[in-house]
């Protein structure tokens, strides 16, 4: 079972102790540390810090590639409570970890880019705690992100990843010991229908007791929600019903609420309470959140009921030596250049982001199409060019395929169930660039839709991007989706050096047939673009040069003008970001419209001049 995924805040009731900071590090090659009693700590070690990714730390390239098992290990001091339950959160460890306290083994998880949360009430010292993990970053075809790994004649491993970023790893979000309260929220949802002047707010809770023993304990648990404007006054407030022992729910009202809207953003705290009969309050927990729906209706988006062209970015969690890391600054400066060019939305591809960046969505208005981390199921290290010559790449008819599903589904659980309440996620994305043309494809995604569609209280858009063989003759999966996204690379890696002219002709050819199939759906283009090196000029453009990326986008813009059912533009990518090493790469992947340090491209300038009139 999933644990609580509510941001960790500080409350009346709530305690946050962060763990961040520098922690011993130590890699594990052959494996051994287990046996050799790492659990209990180790003796040989450097210092690294968490949240980072270790690769980008060194100066040794076998350790910036290391590919395996490596432990952190750190000692934190527990003050004395009573009656509270203590968990640790791990905002994300990638890919996967395995977590000791005080030498016992007390949880594990499969995933690295979504936290977990391991209650330590009974395992935690007062005093002195130690506190250690196994991490393994290795890639397979079971598990999300896919790839595979290569062993070498040394014996160590060398990730090959079926996707086009580095795959960085280590403990790469903060980490924080909870102190709460034995009887607390452990979630909510939210979900909101407009009237005329008015909003009604559907709230469902869900009550975490601990070890209470439920039988004697639930009956004397109430609930209650309550809404306060940007001004700090009371919006609307009521107590929820029991619906069972765990659950409660209710409506609220809000007269002539101020909407959430696209870079207009206007929020409302929403409080939830749980209070004993005699008036004792057990716990108290609020967030900031904005009313808003989102729909589509025939071929447009709607947010509030009216319609909206997303505008903006397929990014990455990426940076300077700090790989994957979340960095308040960095996302702050990446907000202030897509507003700067007017963008409106990004898609988080390839993975769910930290927390913050959606926080951070809500509070400036933009729109996110949040995505799961299920990219590079195509079997190929390099799909982005494999995805222009209309091979087949089998993927879904291998053995691998149920436990794969199985973490698939839990991974969009776990994403849901964290993102679900930012007014800034208008829809999920459950894929990037699967192979989509079989019928195994399509057993597979129907069953991931379908549960996806059962997990979000909202109902929100479900979409999934999709590479060039998934073309409308061939495609078995468009028809899950409620907007289809296509990553599109015509005048690139289709057609790339020659005159536009032919790319243009391609481009419009496999849009008529899109049309042609009457799908009634909006489009999204979630990705187009072309690698530039910032600073590179040539007249006339050729490719690489930033007049040829100039050039590139003016075609592709030109086209999107001509099908009204493109609803959307999300340019692959807001930066530079990093890759694995190839001879297709020169420094990472060069497509972005920044440089990794944020500086814009002369593109940067065309799309302002654009987004700013759109
Ligand atoms: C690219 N193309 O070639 C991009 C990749 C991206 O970085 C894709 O979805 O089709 C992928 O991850 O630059």
């Amino acid at each position: 079972m999933i644990g609580s995924l509510l941001y960790p805040k500080m409350t009346s009731t709530r305690m946050r102790l962060s763990l961040d900071g520098m922690w011993k590090f130590t890699l594990d090659k052959e494996k051994k540390g287990e046996a050799a009693g790492f659990a209990d700590g180790f003796e040989k070690f450097d210092m690294i810090p968490v949240p980072g990714s270790f690769s980008d730390l060194y100066t040794d390239k076998s350790i910036k590639n290391y590919c395996g098992d490596f432990w952190y290990e750190t000692e934190f001091l527990m003050p004395e409570v009573t009656d509270r339950k203590v968990c640790l959160r791990f905002g994300s460890v990638t890919h996967r970890a395995v977590v000791y306290l005080n030498g016992h083994k007390i949880g594990e998880h499969e995933g690295g880019f979504l936290p977990f949360v391991i209650d330590v009430t009974d395992t935690v010292n007062v005093g002195t705690n130690k506190l250690v993990l196994k991490v393994n970053n290795e890639l397979n075809e079971e598990t999300l992100p896919c790839g595979t790994v290569k062993k070498n004649r040394d014996g160590s491993l060398t990730a090959k990843p079926y996707f086009d970023f580095f795959n960085y790893s280590g403990i790469q979000r903060s980490v924080d010991l909870l102190i709460l309260p034995k009887i607390s929220v452990a979630d909510y949802s939210l979900r909101y229908e407009l009237k005329d002047g008015q909003a009604d707010v559907f709230i469902d809770m869900a009550v975490d007791y601990s070890d209470i023993n439920i039988e004697s304990k639930s009956e004397d648990v109430r609930a209650f929600v309550r809404f306060t404007d940007e001004h700090g006054k009371a919006a609307a407030e009521a107590e929820l019903l029991r619906v069972d022992g765990y659950h409660f729910g209710g409506m609220v009202s809000i007269d002539d609420p101020i909407l959430w809207n696209v870079l207009d953003p206007h929020l409302y705290t929403v409080t939830l309470r749980l209070i004993s009969q005699d008036g004792t309050v057990f716990d108290e927990y609020s967030e900031r959140t904005g009313i808003r729906t989102v729909a589509v209706q025939g071929e447009k988006i709607l947010i509030n009921g009216q319609q909206v062209y997303l505008k903006g970015y397929g990014k990455h969690e990426d940076f300077n030596i700090l790989g994957r890391t979340f960095n308040y600054s960095v996302a702050k400066r990446d907000f202030e250049c897509m507003k700067w060019n007017g963008a409106n939305c990004f898609r988080t591809s390839h993975y769910p982001y930290a927390d913050e960046w959606y926080q951070m969505a809500d509070e400036e208005g933009f729109l996110i199409i949040d995505e799961v981390p299920a990219v590079g199921m195509m079997r190929s290290t390099h799909n982005y060019v494999d995805a222009g010559t209309g091979k087949y790449t089998y993927f879904f008819e291998t053995p691998t395929v149920p436990t794969l599903q199985k973490n698939h589904l839990l991974q969009v659980e776990e994403m849901i169930k964290r993102d679900k309440n930012h007014p800034s996620v208008i829809a999920f994305s459950l894929f990037n660039e699967p192979e989509t043309t079989s019928v195994q494809s399509y057993e597979y995604f129907s069953k991931i839709f379908e549960r996806a569609k059962e997990l979000d209280p909202q109902k929100r858009p479900l979409t999934g991007a999709l590479e060039k063989n998934s073309s409308p003759e061939k495609c078995q999966c468009h028809r899950l989706l409620d907007f289809i996204c296509l990553n599109r690379y015509y005048g690139w890696y289709i057609s790339g050096g020659e005159d536009f002219f032919e790319a243009e002709e391609k481009f419009r050819d496999e849009l008529d047939r899109w049309k042609a199939l009457n799908v009634d759906k909006p489009f999204v283009m979630t990705e187009f673009g072309c690698d530039t090196l910032a600073g590179h000029h040539s007249l006339p453009g050729t490719m690489w040069s930033e007049e040829y990326q100039n050039e590139y986008y003016a075609m592709n813009f030109r086209v999107f003008e001509d099908y009204g059912f493109i609803q959307g533009e999300l340019v692959w990518n807001f930066a530079d970001f990093q890759t694995s090493e190839g001879i297709f790469r020169v420094g990472g992947n060069k497509k972005g419209i920044f440089t990794r340090d944020r500086q814009p491209k002369s593109s940067a300038f065309v799309l302002r001049d654009r987004w700013m009139k759109k």
